[in-house]
């Protein structure tokens, strides 16, 4: 196996044994069958909607999907890769025939094999092979291991092929977003069709262009930001504007379910299958800004937060007396102690354990989940009498509320209150390198405020930060998950317009920890949008190579996070360096 999609890959380079996520290298064979499938499927999608206007409902939702599930820490399961496969290779060959039927033959060059497919043919004539023998999971392991990037790294060279990983990333956690989306009912036939485009682009000879193919991810960071702003709208439509909101870190007694993830619409629903069955439940991870909407934090058995970020999983899981429902990513392999108790949900899975999934209406029915709270002892008065009290901590800093104190902050910055806002967002992560976050907060000036958004946020999201010196404002303002990142773009864009300025102009210096794809997103919208001198840490990308940052440092001032120095990179952001 080779796959160095995530921050924390083996010694920077790449995982080639096994994942130090756990990723097993049949797994990764088979995920790299997935999207090779996956680029046919989107590239036959492309050609359908270009010639011929058709547009597959089923496909659209299923490529999505299908990414999504290859994220970092999102699925572990190889059975559920196989029925992947086989339901893009199904589905290519329904869309194929209905291109037949409306008479339309694909362009003679449609696939056209390309050096860097090495063994293999073209992805979209693969999917149509009826010779391929795909029994079972065996099978496709052997043909995975042939679309891995060692190939593309052979033929293309190491920057180009990491360029075109950088756009295949990039659309991961774009999908993910997407489909969050999706299942609060919001869709945008562009993204769709955008997402097709750039996996057709893949497969097709303008991809051996470095240019063409930055470009492509440039367009990408463009495509996310369409995205990012329909699940902030889904969220907000949905469930109201984030309020700011102290949420509880110390549990009650009673039985208990914690759910993890991203997924807003799992945690609603499984509130309201709840509702009266005596069950409390628990955010844990990414899930906990769900505590400033209105529409989820009127249910009184949302009982608090439980945990920190995704990485102290197994310490915060074994000590959780109740079920655990995974939304989203991260989920990692379980320990045995808590594998009893938990479930995977959507595009997640783990070996062996048990999987929630949608009815063709999108119910999902959650009493598995509920059965297993019942039978687990919860938090007995007792154990919450002796726990450690902890103080709460404060979310719900969406856009919204940031801007109806913005007469505030725009005061403070006119009198010199307020010198610098930081945005410290992103993942995070077991190295020890990250504790450069941690670090970099206490070089922070009193007067400074810092928004936070992502898992990041657990390195201080505990801590008093106090108030702007002569407000109320408070000087930490979560705007809550990774892909809220929407909410600080339209504050940092509200902001340069009363500066009448850009936003490369404010007093705003941008510090970002990355881990998975979701974050490779963001970035690239932001690169999109023109942003300079962001700061990226704890590493660079394993995938660019020095020459591809050599490019983002002349177009864009990207900058490594200086880890070994946060008093030297506070000093430089102050001076808006
Ligand atoms: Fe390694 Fe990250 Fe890939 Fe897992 S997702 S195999 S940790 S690079
Ligand atoms: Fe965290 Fe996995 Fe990225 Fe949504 S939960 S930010 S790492």
């Amino acid at each position: 196996m080779m796959c160095y999609q995530c921050e924390q890959t083996k010694g920077g380079t790449g995982c080639t044994e096994i994942g130090i996520c756990g990723k097993t290298p049949e797994v990764a064979a088979l995920q790299d069958l997935l999207i090779y499938s996956v680029k046919g499927l989107g590239s036959l999608a492309h050609h359908a909607r270009t010639l011929a206007g058709i547009e597959d409902a089923r496909v659209n939702t299923f490529v999505n999907g299908a990414i999504f599930s290859t994220l970092t820490n999102v699925n572990f399961a190889d059975d559920r890769f196989l029925e992947f496969v086989n339901e893009s290779r199904e589905l290519h060959a329904s869309l194929s025939a209905k291109l037949a039927a409306a008479g339309v033959t694909l362009p003679a060059d449609a696939t056209a094999q390309q050096p860097w497919f090495g063994s293999m043919p073209h992805p979209l004539a693969w999917n149509s092979q009826q010779d391929v023998a795909l029994g079972g999971v065996g099978d496709m392991i052997e043909v995975g291991l042939q679309t891995g990037i060692k190939a593309r790294q052979e033929v293309l060279g190491d920057t180009l092929a990491g360029l075109q990983e950088l756009l295949t990333y990039g659309l991961k956690g774009l999908c993910a977003y997407a489909h969050h989306a999706e299942a609060l009912g919001h869709t945008d036939p562009r993204v769709y069709a955008d997402v097709q485009e750039y996996l057709h682009f893949l497969c097709s000879p303008a991809a051996a262009d470095v240019g063409a193919v930055l470009d492509a991810c440039f367009r990408s960071g463009a495509t996310n930001f369409r995205v990012m702003e329909m699940l902030s709208n889904a969220h907000t439509s949905t469930f109201g504007h984030p309020v700011p909101t102290p949420v509880t870190l110390n549990p009650v007694p009673g039985k208990a379910i914690l759910v993890t993830g991203h997924d807003m619409h799992d945690l609603h629903m499984l509130l309201e299958q709840t509702q009266g069955k005596g069950i409390n439940v628990y955010t844990h991870g990414e899930m906990l800004p769900a505590h400033g909407y209105p529409g989820l934090k009127k249910y009184p058995h949302l009982a608090g937060h439980f945990g920190g970020a995704w990485y102290r999983q197994k310490i915060d899981f074994a000590g959780f007396p109740g079920a655990i429902a995974v939304t989203t990513n991260c989920v990692l392999d379980p320990l045995q102690v808590y594998k009893e108790n938990i479930f995977t949900i959507n595009e997640t899975g783990l070996a062996g354990v048990p999987h929630i999934a949608a009815d063709a209406s999108g119910h999902k029915d959650f009493s598995p989940i509920i059965q297993r709270a019942l039978e687990l002892p919860g938090f007995t008065p007792e154990a919450v009498e002796k726990a450690p009290k902890k103080r709460d901590v404060t979310v719900g800093f969406g856009h919204n509320a940031v801007l109806s104190v913005a007469p505030q902050v725009i005061e403070a910055i006119q009198s010199g209150r307020l010198e610098h806002i930081f945005l410290v967002g992103g993942c995070d992560g077991s190295e020890p390198q990250r504790k450069y976050y941690s670090k970099l907060y206490e070089h922070m000036p009193q007067s400074t405020m810092v928004l936070t958004l992502g898992c990041g946020k657990f390195r201080i999201f505990d801590q008093d930060f106090g108030t702007l010196p002569g407000t109320e404002i408070p000087r930490l303002l979560d705007m809550g998950q990774c892909n809220d990142a929407y909410s600080a773009l339209v504050v940092a864009t509200e902001l340069a317009k009363v500066f009448n300025t850009d936003v490369n102009s404010l007093p705003l210096s941008l510090d970002l920890s990355w881990f998975e794809q979701k974050a490779v997103a963001v970035l690239l919208t932001l690169l999109h949008l023109g942003v300079r001198n962001i700061r990226l840490g704890p590493r660079l990308p394993a995938f660019l190579t020095p020459e591809a940052v050599g490019v983002l440092v002349e177009k864009f001032n990207l900058m490594p996070a200086n880890v070994a120095d946060p008093a030297g990179d506070m000093k430089a952001m102050m001076a808006c360096k």
